[in-house]
């Protein structure tokens, strides 16, 4: 099943609110302008050499506010985004990071399926995955069980660097799954319980996608007070009782 994108808009419809809720995942189409993702595109490739051990501007890199670019915070609570945020947050809403998943020829992986709850636990987040290029069934799109946002699943432990851990194929057998084409500066808002992956990118083509996680700032999280997962919460709207900063300090 591949599933229909919603049109543009910078607040969800009534009937995208009905499939968030039903689903548990939610695309809108031309979020971003495409000259805008090709500009993040440069920025982060940049950033990637720049900040990253090994100088690549490729695989998988997750920033907070204290190491992300400063060109790009503003983005992470402007007018497109913001409005989406607050119907499905509430009025209180804290950024906390954005993982860069940046496939090109050498990184052609799927994404093995997963709900990434299973790396924070705690209060429920939810992120926005945001395609910087045409993401498609042959360079890696994502996938999606539509309702599985409604339950946790079995998770199982691998020994390996990047999502190490899963939901085994046994588990999501005769469930559907919605595999979403997008095009580029479309974004992905999805529920930290919505199981995901992605298909193999097959034809070595770009495929990058930036991951923005946020939470309801109005509920204290004790992954917070672990005090290294989410080093630095930065306040999009409302108030924090996490601590997070405030408005006055984002920018550069
Ligand atoms: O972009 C992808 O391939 C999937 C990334 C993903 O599922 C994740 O980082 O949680």
């Amino acid at each position: 099943m591949t599933t229909a994108v919603a049109q543009p808009s910078s607040r969800l419809t009534p009937d995208q609110l009905t499939a968030w809720e039903r689903d548990g995942f939610v695309a809108v189409s031309g979020l971003y302008t495409a000259a805008e993702m090709l500009r993040w595109k440069d920025v982060l490739r940049q950033h990637m050499v720049q900040d990253g051990p090994d100088g690549v501007p490729h695989g998988v890199r997750v920033w907070n506010s204290s190491n992300f670019p400063p060109t790009m915070l503003d983005a992470m609570r402007d007018d497109r985004v913001t409005p989406i945020l607050r119907q499905i947050i509430g009025p209180d809403v804290e950024f906390l990071s954005a993982k860069a998943v940046f496939k090109d020829g050498k990184i052609d992986f799927p994404s093995p399926w997963h709900q990434d709850w299973f790396y924070w636990e705690g209060p429920s987040k939810m992120s926005v995955w945001i395609a910087m290029d045409d993401a498609t069934v042959a360079n890696g799109c994502l996938m999606f069980i539509p309702g599985s946002h409604k339950r946790v699943f079995p998770r199982k432990h691998f020994p390996t660097e990047g999502f190490s851990v899963r939901i085994e194929d046994k588990e999501l057998e005769g469930l559907p799954v919605a595999t979403l084409e997008v095009k580029r500066g479309d974004a992905v808002f999805f529920s930290d319980l919505a199981a995901h992956s992605s298909h193999p990118n097959t034809i070595k083509a770009d495929r990058w996608s930036f991951i923005t996680t946020y939470r309801n700032a109005a509920v204290l999280d004790p992954c917070n007070l672990s005090g290294n997962l989410w080093k630095e919460p930065l306040q999009v709207c409302g108030r924090s009782v996490n601590g997070a900063k405030g408005r006055e300090t984002f920018g550069a």
